[in-house]
């Protein structure tokens, strides 16, 4: 049987386009345990709030080093003169960090995009360089354990009173409610979640994450909901909302169209999507659900947008992953009972694994702001092309069906950081020990432009 994405809801009629959240409902949580996640009603502050300074140390990325495999334990001083003993080999790499959150033992999607060898190649001191801002267009605002004074209750943009789940159209409060609540919850925790020895580790534990709700009780989204909520995200004003103090580099969009005719990027999506591109932020994207090319989606299929498909635990591309030119790599998005693992506060013992293109993106999203932290200068096209040009290829295509292409390859982030930290492009100041790179990162190849009128890149 042909797995839909779709959520069981009836569309209702006046909207002129309406996005579908791209969640696949693991069998391991029901919809009744999502229904009983509370609502965080949070009065409305008199002015929006604004990342602050953090004052304590942020978690370190290495809290906990754990023996390798194959380090030998202390031994007792033996009693008779020992023979010479040969001197240990040097130290000639980095030890892998391996941080103490419980769930790290069973993240296998950041060990397939060797995660642990990125956090490797970072300062160990804590000295990254400054903390790089998400916005996750979503379900909106859970106040996660994982991200505390990192995460922000953005913005509601639903404005649509009988959708929205919580009483009145667009507001201050951002805070998700209904059974898809966990979906950006779960996003938001990929990306960001803390290393602090509790529940699962996040790709960079240093981001800050601003919620913006776009998606309504019910997981759908109107079309000028989403355009104005990317234009906020990255501090484009928009009329009649307070300007975002916490304007984000990176947006990341699980979600997508999939019941309009799917023929070519929404033009309000293109045109919101090139905006916040002009101002260096960078749009990320699930491929969506359907099996299908992702060339005909919003926003998939637009321009300037970095579109993911999933990946699964043996590296394939499962089936219900959208494919095609549109898509620039693929990333864990996990299958139906071998999903990504991550906190939940309503998940059954504080966790649940759901599977998707939804949470293929956020792993890109993380990378891409962990390449920000080292390199804060990079522009939106630069970050693609070092995700783009280190991913790993598929071996034999994504698909038997060389149309059927997943981009590049599997995100891989040491090799991304790797290639950032080698150059000098994007840094924030050439400093000591940088090297000017000989090839300046290539600017992203033009989009061709399809017979559909979709385009791909
Ligand atoms: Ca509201
Ligand atoms: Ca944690």
């Amino acid at each position: 049987m042909r797995r839909t994405s779709r959520l069981p809801v009836s569309f209702p009629t006046g909207f002129s386009l309406l996005l579908v959240l791209g969640a696949m409902l693991s069998g391991s949580v029901s919809a009744q345990q999502a229904a009983s996640i509370p609502a965080r009603p949070i009065s409305s502050p008199a002015a929006l709030p604004e990342l602050q300074p953090v004052v304590s140390p942020l978690p370190s990325l290495v809290p906990v080093f754990t023996p390798q495999p194959g380090t030998a334990a202390p031994r007792p001083t033996p009693l008779t003169a020992p023979k010479p003993t040969p001197k240990p080999a040097p130290v000639t790499s980095t030890p892998v960090p391996r941080p103490s959150d419980p769930l790290f033992e069973r993240q296998w999607n950041l060990q397939s995009i060797q995660v642990p060898g990125a956090w490797a190649q970072l300062p160990a001191n804590r000295s990254w360089g400054p903390p790089v801002t998400v916005a996750v267009l979503d379900t909106g605002y859970v106040d996660s354990p994982e991200l505390r004074a990192r995460v922000v209750n953005g913005y509601d943009f639903v404005s649509n009173p009988a959708r929205s789940g919580d009483g009145d159209g667009r507001d201050r409060d951002a805070s998700a409610t209904g059974q898809y609540a966990y979906h950006g919850e779960v996003i938001a925790n990929l990306i960001a979640a803390a290393h602090d020895g509790r529940g699962m580790a996040g790709l960079n534990p240093q981001a800050r994450i601003v919620h913006v709700r776009v998606a309504g009780n019910d997981g759908l989204i109107e079309v000028g909901d989403l355009v104005d909520s990317l234009k906020w995200a990255a501090g484009i004003p928009v009329p009649g909302v307070p300007t975002n103090p916490n304007p984000a580099r990176l947006l990341n969009l699980s979600l997508y169209a999939d019941f309009i005719p799917l023929t070519r990027c929404d033009p309000r999506v293109q045109a919101a999507v090139d905006a916040v591109t002009a101002r260096g932020t960078l749009v990320i994207a699930g491929a969506a659900n359907d099996g299908a090319d992702a060339a005909g989606y919003s926003p998939a299929g637009c321009r300037n947008v970095l579109t993911v498909t999933s990946v699964t635990h043996s590296g394939q591309r499962p089936t219900y992953a959208n494919w095609g030119r549109s898509v620039a790599l693929g990333a864990p998005g996990g299958e139906q009972g071998h999903g990504i693992p991550a906190s939940s506060l309503s998940g059954m013992n504080g966790e649940r694994s759901p599977d998707g293109t939804s949470f293929a993106a956020p792993h890109v999203t993380g990378v891409a702001s962990l390449l920000l932290t080292v390199r804060p200068r990079l522009t939106p096209a630069q970050v693609r092309d070092l995700l783009t040009r280190t991913a790993t290829p598929f071996s034999g295509g994504c698909d038997p069906d060389p149309a059927r292409t997943c981009g590049a390859g599997l995100l891989n982030a040491s090799g991304a950081l790797r290639a950032a930290l080698a150059s000098a492009t994007g840094a924030a100041s050439p400093g000591p020990g940088v090297k000017a790179s000989p090839a300046p990162v290539r600017p992203a190849p033009a989009p061709a432009r399809g017979s559909s009128g979709a385009t791909s890149r």
